[in-house]
C-alpha cells in the first residue's frame, strides 16, 4: 500500500529545472505550505546570471529555504543518487529547453533533456522501488497539440511541430506508460502558455512588455517581432504551478490540461501592452513589411524581423480545461489585462531602478 502518511506540512518535494519561471514560483508556492523542498539545478546556474537562481532570489527566502542540488536531467546516475538520498514524496520534472524556436537549432539536446530526461526521472523511481511512494508530475507542452484544430483539451489529436513538441510528446507518453505498466503516480500537466514578470526576455510576452517599458523610457529603436498572427491561450505561472500541486494530491494520476481558455494573437498582446503607456497601435504594410504605429504621431513602434520566424509555426493555441475545473476545482485568477500590466511594472521598477534585480516588486507578484 502506499505510504502518503506525511502530514501536509512535512512532505518532501524535489522540483527540477527550480531556477525556471516556474521552478521558482512552485518553490515559494511549496515554501509556503510547509514542503521541505529540494532543487536541482545545472552547474552554470551558479555561475550565470540570466539562467542563474536570480528567480530565487527575486522570491525573497525562498533561496534560503531551498536545498539546492547540482546536476543534470541527462545523467541518470546522478538522479538516481539524488532521488535516493532525497526521499521525496512529490517530483515535479520542470527541467526542459522550454524554447520552441531553440529546439530547431539544437534538436538533439532538447531530446535529451525533455525526452531522456524524463525517462531517467521515471527509471531512477522504478530501479529505486519507489513507485509506490512517490508522487511524479511531467511538465508537459500544449506544443504536443501542433496543428490540432482548437479548443484543445485532453482527447485532442496530438501533432507537434517543433523538436520540443515531439519530444513533449514522448515524455507525455512516457509518463502513461510508467502510470499504466508500474502503477506509478505520474500525471502530466498540459500546460498552455504561461507568462509572468519572472519570464525569460526571449518568450515574446516579456519581451514585448520590456520593450515597452523601455520605450516609455526614451528607447528610440522599434521592437521587433516575428510572427504577429500567431495565437496563443496566455495565463499567469502562478495559476499554473498551483494546478500542478492539485494534480499531486489526487487519489489516481491523470492528465489535465491548464489553460484560460481565451485566446490572443501576438499583435493584440502588443496593442494591450503599448496601450498602457498610452499609444493607440494602428498597422500598416503585410508580411515582413508590417508595422505598428503610434495613430497619434506615427512613429514606427513595432517591426517585423524575419529571424524570429520558426521553421515550422504552431499557429493557433486555445485550450479546454473544463476537466482540471471539475475534477481538481483549478481555475486561473489573473486575467489577461491583470498579467500584462504586472508584467509591465516589474519591467518598469527594475529599469527605474527601483530595485535592484526586480525582488521587491517579484516579491510582491509573487503571490
Ligand atoms: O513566447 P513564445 O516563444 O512561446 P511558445 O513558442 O508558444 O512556447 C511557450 O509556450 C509553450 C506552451 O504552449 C511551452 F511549452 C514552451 O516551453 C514555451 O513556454 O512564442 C509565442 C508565439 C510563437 O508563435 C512565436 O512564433 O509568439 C511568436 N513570436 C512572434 N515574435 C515570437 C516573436 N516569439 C518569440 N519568442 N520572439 C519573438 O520575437
Amino acid at each position: 500500500m502506499a505510504i502518503w502518511g506525511c502530514i501536509l506540512g512535512h512532505k518532501t518535494a524535489f522540483i527540477t529545472g527550480v531556477s525556471g519561471q516556474d521552478g521558482a514560483y512552485l518553490a515559494a508556492f511549496l515554501c509556503k505550505k510547509g514542503y521541505k523542498v529540494h532543487g536541482l539545478v545545472r552547474w552554470d546556474s551558479y555561475v550565470s546570471p540570466m539562467d542563474g537562481l536570480v528567480r530565487l532570489d527575486a522570491l525573497g527566502l525562498v533561496r534560503d529555504e531551498v536545498t539546492l542540488h547540482t546536476g543534470d536531467l541527462t545523467d541518470a546516475n546522478n538522479l538516481n543518487l539524488l532521488i535516493k538520498s532525497i526521499q521525496p514524496d512529490e517530483i515535479y520534472n520542470l527541467a526542459a529547453l522550454s524554447h520552441v524556436k531553440v529546439s530547431f537549432e539544437t534538436p538533439a539536446s532538447t531530446f535529451d533533456i525533455n525526452a531522456l530526461g524524463t525517462l531517467n526521472i521515471l527509471e531512477s523511481v522504478r530501479v529505486l522501488g519507489m513507485e509506490d511512494r512517490v508522487r511524479v508530475y511531467q511538465a508537459s507542452s500544449s506544443e504536443i497539440f501542433g496543428a490540432c484544430p482548437a479548443p484543445q483539451n485532453e482527447d485532442s489529436s496530438m501533432n507537434p511541430c517543433s523538436p520540443y513538441g515531439a519530444a513533449k510528446l514522448a515524455a507525455y507518453h512516457l509518463a502513461r506508460i510508467y502510470r499504466q505498466s508500474y502503477g506509478m503516480h505520474a500525471s502530466n500537466g498540459i500546460l498552455f502558455n504561461h507568462e509572468s514578470p519572472l519570464r525569460g526576455e526571449d518568450f515574446v510576452t516579456h519581451k514585448i512588455t520590456r520593450a515597452v517599458a523601455e520605450i516609455e523610457r526614451g528607447r528610440q529603436e522599434p521592437l521587433l517581432l516575428g510572427n504577429l498572427d500567431s495565437v496563443r491561450d496566455w495565463g499567469d505561472a502562478r495559476d499554473y504551478v498551483r494546478g500542478m500541486w492539485m494534480m499531486l494530491q489526487q487519489d489516481a494520476p491523470g492528465d489535465y490540461v491548464l489553460a484560460t481558455g481565451e485566446s490572443r494573437s501576438v499583435r493584440d498582446f502588443a496593442v494591450r501592452a503599448f496601450a498602457q503607456i498610452g499609444v493607440e497601435l494602428v498597422w500598416q504594410g503585410a508580411g515582413v513589411d508590417e508595422q505598428g504605429v503610434d495613430r497619434e504621431t506615427g512613429r514606427v513602434m513595432v517591426g517585423v524581423d524575419s529571424a524570429f520566424f520558426r521553421p515550422l509555426e504552431l499557429h493557433y493555441l486555445l485550450g479546454d480545461a473544463a476537466k482540471a475545473k471539475e475534477a481538481l476545482g483549478w481555475q486561473p485568477e489573473t486575467s489577461f489585462d491583470e498579467l500584462v500590466g504586472q508584467m509591465l511594472d516589474a519591467d518598469r521598477a527594475l529599469l527605474d531602478g527601483l530595485v535592484k534585480d526586480g525582488s521587491d516588486v517579484l516579491c510582491r507578484l509573487a503571490g
